[in-house]
């Protein structure tokens, strides 16, 4: 009888691919290390703390598996081409990761949009939610045409795929976007050799200088034989534990933790960074020279970052989020970097900071569960309250807010400001117009539309209502 081929399952090589990129950004940049070791630590005292702590006090952050926190991470990487924003599609589509989410980026004076590959099951997010947010370069932003011809040109001629990687996704795309054990032996190096770091760059030292003259991140995007990856991000349960513990550590963490404030219900996503590295680089003396000639140069591009997630947030909360936001920048213009924090901690007084308020306010979303704790006798119906909200009330069934499994672009920009010493120059080096976001442009060069952020949410919080009520018409009736 033939042998029955055992594929690996998309959860498990996500998996294995995260922990090597993990150990291969370990030893690329070992500040990383010392970063996860210290985030571990904070994490462990964390869960100690609530666990000892009856009931569990609402300053804490949204519960996670131990397992899913201790593999968490999320990378970025920078792609120049429609081409490789879909053969990288095409990669993470074998790690069970997505597109999700379309981020404009040109608000910040950037000349890219983004999306963000991860798993859209709860049970591969409860496994590993391995995330990475991908630009992609939006050449026709750039207002030189000779550093746009330059960029386009070093673009088009490397190639950051191996054959064998390219084998290798054609055949799992032919097994059905699965791969044997024995051929995920191979993919896992070879995917991972297109997010490492090559020393030897692709372009001359002249072409380097000219694109970093222009903005750092065309030279970062265009200049390397990979699609390096630049940051690889754990989640703290305590993002102001783990601050403090980096900024003992001797680490240049940057000045302010970027998202909302400090809360007692955390919302969305808290993050910070240490400044990018200076890395050694050889440059070719010329286009044509044969590399027995390098110019030693350095980039500085790659960094560690931290985050926190909180609550989801609906479209109306995230309509005051941004609102207050806005608020809080116009307030502290101008004032001292020490006082901005109390600044935007006054100005978010605005947003409930209650799980129940949030909810019925309709701010956040919850996944819905039957808990059942009373017998049905003991429901007493109130006619002007919702049923869900009586059900709730009652103990019947429990709300937990969903976890915010995405990214801000505002924040994503603060991030990339403080890496690319992009401060050195104006807010909008580029002269970019703003409002130039571009889905279309982004669902094109992917050749699929991400999924909307919100529609994903939205889902799964019906999906846990829809089940409930089931449980609800069997056990009440
Ligand atoms: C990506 C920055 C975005 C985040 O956490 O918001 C990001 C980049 O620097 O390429 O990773
Ligand atoms: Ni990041």
């Amino acid at each position: 009888m033939a042998q029955m081929t055992s594929f690996i399952s998309a959860d498990e090589l996500r998996t294995e691919f995260a922990l090597a990129m993990s150990k291969m950004y370990k030893e690329e940049v070992p500040l990383y290390g010392d970063l996860v070791k210290i985030v571990h630590d904070i994490n462990a005292a964390t869960v100690l703390q609530t666990t000892n702590t009856d009931p569990i006090p609402d300053t804490v952050a949204l519960e996670a598996s131990t397992e899913r926190l201790t593999l968490e991470r999320h990378g970025a990487i920078r792609l120049g081409t429609p081409y490789e924003l879909q053969t990288v599609r095409r990669i993470f589509a074998v790690l069970g990761m997505q597109p999700m989410g379309y981020y404009d980026l040109s608000v910040a004076g950037l000349p890219m949009h983004a999306t963000c590959f991860r798993p859209r099951e709860i049970s591969s997010l409860d496994r590993n939610p391995f995330r990475v947010f991908t630009t992609l370069l939006r050449p026709e932003l750039l207002a030189s045409e000779t550093a746009r011809e330059q960029a386009l040109g070093l673009l088009e001629q490397r190639r950051i795929f191996t054959d064998r990687l390219l084998d290798l996704l054609t055949i799992a795309e032919a097994q059905g976007t699965r791969l044997t054990n024995e051929q995920a032996k191979t993919f896992i190096p070879e995917a991972l050799l297109s997010f490492s770091w090559r020393s030897l760059a692709a372009a001359t030292f002249d072409q380097y200088q000219a694109l970093r003259d222009e903005h750092p991140i065309l030279a970062d995007i265009a200049c390397f034989q990979s699609a390096h990856i630049n940051h690889l991000t754990p989640r703290t349960l305590n993002i102001t534990a783990v601050q403090a513990a980096m900024q003992s550590a001797g680490m240049a963490v940057k000045s302010r933790i970027e998202g909302p404030p400090l809360r007692k219900c955390p919302i969305l996503l808290r993050q910070t960074s240490f400044l990018a590295l200076q890395e050694m680089v050889h440059f070719k003396a010329s286009p044509k020279s044969d590399g027995t000639e390098l110019i030693r140069g350095s980039h500085t591009a790659r960094f560690g970052e931290i985050e926190e997630r909180g609550a989801a947030v609906t479209p109306k909360g995230r309509e005051l989020y941004d609102k207050l936001l806005r608020e809080s920048m116009a307030k502290s213009a101008g004032a001292d970097l020490q006082d901005v924090d109390a600044i935007v901690a006054d100005v978010f007084k605005q947003y409930p900071d209650d799980w129940t308020e949030l909810r019925q306010q309709g701010l956040i979303y919850c996944e819905y569960r039957c808990i059942n704790k009373k017998g049905r006798d003991e429901l007493r119906w109130n006619e002007t309250a919702s049923v869900l909200e009586q059900l709730i009330a009652e103990g019947f069934v429990e709300a937990s807010p969903i976890t915010y499994e995405d990214f801000l672009p505002f924040s994503a920009a603060g991030i990339f400001q403080s890496n690319l010493r992009s401060q050195d120059k104006a807010e909008n080096p580029l002269g970019l117009q703003r409002g130039t976001a571009d889905p279309e442009g982004l669902a094109r060069a992917l050749q699929e539309a991400p999924m909307d952020i919100d529609e994903w949410y939205w889902r799964v919080q019906r999906q846990s209502l829809e089940l409930f009520t089931s449980v609800l018409v069997t056990e009440v009736s």
